[in-house]
């Protein structure tokens, strides 16, 4: 069978062999849905070099073009389920239905994956798909406090994301060493802590415009925006801004041992951090003016956010007792529910009695959970809330590649391999968790060692497929693309379409690309 350039790969594919394939010519035009029929002639021009035009009204060529064209039709029609699409490409035309915007969004995608050839023969082969979302959240996460990246990095890192038919952002906008969003109720907060970044290296924030600017961005791709900021750990920042609210730093021997691998200074109260260890500091419990603090934090930032969710943090709460962070992360999970949003949290908050019942979990454990950690996820379930699931050793896209890589970290069981990215499986990392209690997928992208969008592309790319392919396409057993050799044959083929899209992507060993 002819390897189909799909990523992620689609529920059904059929595949025409011996019948001829679509070819791009001077007749092809594009008809039908306007959002679609626009980002086709896009990204199709950009792969291709074709310029195709774009018929004003429904399958009608344009005045004074050829007769009898070829089209490439993008229709809304009743009938399948949310994000889902069918797209039939035959020699002499194509025709992508969906019953929503998202569903023809993501049929553009896989056809842009499906165009073969090059230096003007392009072509893409007879197939029928019928494709739907397995996990209703297919999340990408982009830290902006370690190293602070511009608006145009995430819109370019959205770009990247959504073709792989990722749905969610998570912006991590706060850690130790900075905070990342203007708030008009606290402006000391970016004012005071933004400066910097990890190393020293210059920080940023975004402003409420900024801000807005990327939800839309986000929105107009069919992808939501989940905002996180961090409490009570990775609070850092907060002190330089609101000395007032924070605890003193603890020196613990993890901290002492961090310094001395990486480098850099110890934490000290009222001095920015710009090292890499975690866990040191934390927001007072047993003082009222933190939760003023968290209301006016978490009310402004709902008030700015059109998706549902808003991220707690939680994690890595180290020199915080166990019964003191969990009258934390009650208090502060109700206030999220009593925003109408739903609290997301790390899975540590899994362990606080008294974490409301709509938060969702989202896991960072290993594929074979250690520690208990698997303990705290199923917590969230038995609440009667879901999970999102990343994985550290699988889909932790700051972990080294390869042990030479110049960026990463390693620290969860890295390097972490293409073929480890892609062999897991969502339904079998926990015990006693099936499909119904996860929602979704998601890829985390800490910038420890990441400056810039070349460093995020190195990073990602290509593992990000895999996470994409854990989050859309059907488990492993239930289609015969579902496996290692066939991903890496279907990845292999998008480096043409990639480099069209200027995605500067690590071409990893282990993938013959083509
Ligand atoms: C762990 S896993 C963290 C982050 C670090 C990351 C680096 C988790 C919820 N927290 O604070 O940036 O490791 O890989």
């Amino acid at each position: 069978m002819p390897i189909p350039s799909v990523v992620p790969a689609p529920s059904t594919i059929e595949i025409a062999e011996g019948d001829p394939p679509f070819t791009f010519s001077g007749s092809t035009v594009l008809t039908g849905d306007p959002d679609a029929t626009a980002l086709a002639a896009t990204l199709l021009a950009r792969r291709t070099g074709v310029a195709m035009p774009v018929a004003l009204r429904h399958r009608q060529a344009p005045d004074g073009f050829a007769p009898n064209p070829v089209h490439i039709d993008f229709s809304l029609t009743p009938g399948l389920p949310a994000e889902s699409y069918r797209l039939r490409v035959r020699d002499n035309g194509i025709e992508a239905t969906a019953s929503d915007e998202a569903g023809l969004f993501y049929s553009i995608h896989t056809l842009s994956q499906l165009v073969q050839g090059r230096d003007g023969e392009f072509s893409i082969p007879s197939v029928l798909i019928e494709d739907s979302p397995r996990f209703a959240y297919r999340g990408v996460m982009l830290d902006v406090a370690r190293h602070f990246h511009s608006v145009e990095t995430v819109k370019a890192y959205i770009d990247r994301a959504v073709s792989l038919k990722f749905n969610v952002l998570h912006l991590h906008l706060t850690d130790d060493q900075g905070w990342r969003i203007e708030l008009h109720s606290r402006p000391e907060l970016t004012a005071m802590a933004s400066g910097t970044s990890v190393g020293g290296h210059p920080g940023g924030f975004f402003t409420k415009s900024d801000y807005r600017e990327i939800v839309d961005y986000a929105a107009s791709r069919h992808m939501t925006v989940v905002p996180e900021v961090d409490v009570p750990g990775h609070t850092h920042a907060v002190g330089l801004a609101y000395p007032e609210l924070v605890e003193e730093p603890v020196l613990s021997e993890h901290i002492h041992e961090v310094v001395h691998e990486y480098g850099g200074s110890l934490p000290q109260s009222g001095t920015p951090y710009d090292g890499l260890a975690v866990g040191f500091s934390s927001l007072k419990i047993h003082d009222e003016k933190t939760y003023d603090f968290l209301a006016d934090v978490f009310g402004e930032l709902a008030g700015m956010t059109p998706g549902p969710y808003l991220h707690l943090g939680g994690d890595e709460a180290l020199g915080t007792e166990p019964a003191d962070f969990a009258e934390f992360i009650r208090r502060a999970s109700e206030l999220i529910a009593d925003l109408d949003k739903i609290p997301v949290a790390w899975h540590e908050a899994g362990a606080a009695a008294g974490l409301h019942d709509s938060t969702v979990g989202q896991y960072w454990g290993f594929v074979t959970p250690i520690d208990g950690m698997d303990d705290k996820a199923r917590a969230f379930a038995r609440n009667g809330a879901q999970l999102i699931l990343s994985p550290a050793d699988a889909i932790y896209l700051d972990m080294k590649p390869t042990a030479d890589a110049s960026l990463g970290l390693t620290w969860a069981n890295g390097p972490t391999s293409v073929e480890r990215a892609y062999s897991w499986e969502p339904a079998t990392v926990i015990a006693g968790i099936t499909d119904a209690d996860i929602l979704g997928v998601e890829a985390p992208l800490w910038t420890e060692t990441v400056r810039d969008l070349d460093a995020i592309d190195a990073l990602a790319f290509p593992r990000i497929a895999a996470a994409a392919e854990a989050a859309w396409s059907p488990p492993t057993g239930h289609s015969k693309l579902r496996t290692w050799d066939s991903f890496r044959a279907r990845v292999g083929r998008l480096g043409p379409l990639w480099t069209s899209q200027g995605i500067r992507f690590s071409a990893s060993e282990e993938i013959d690309w083509s």
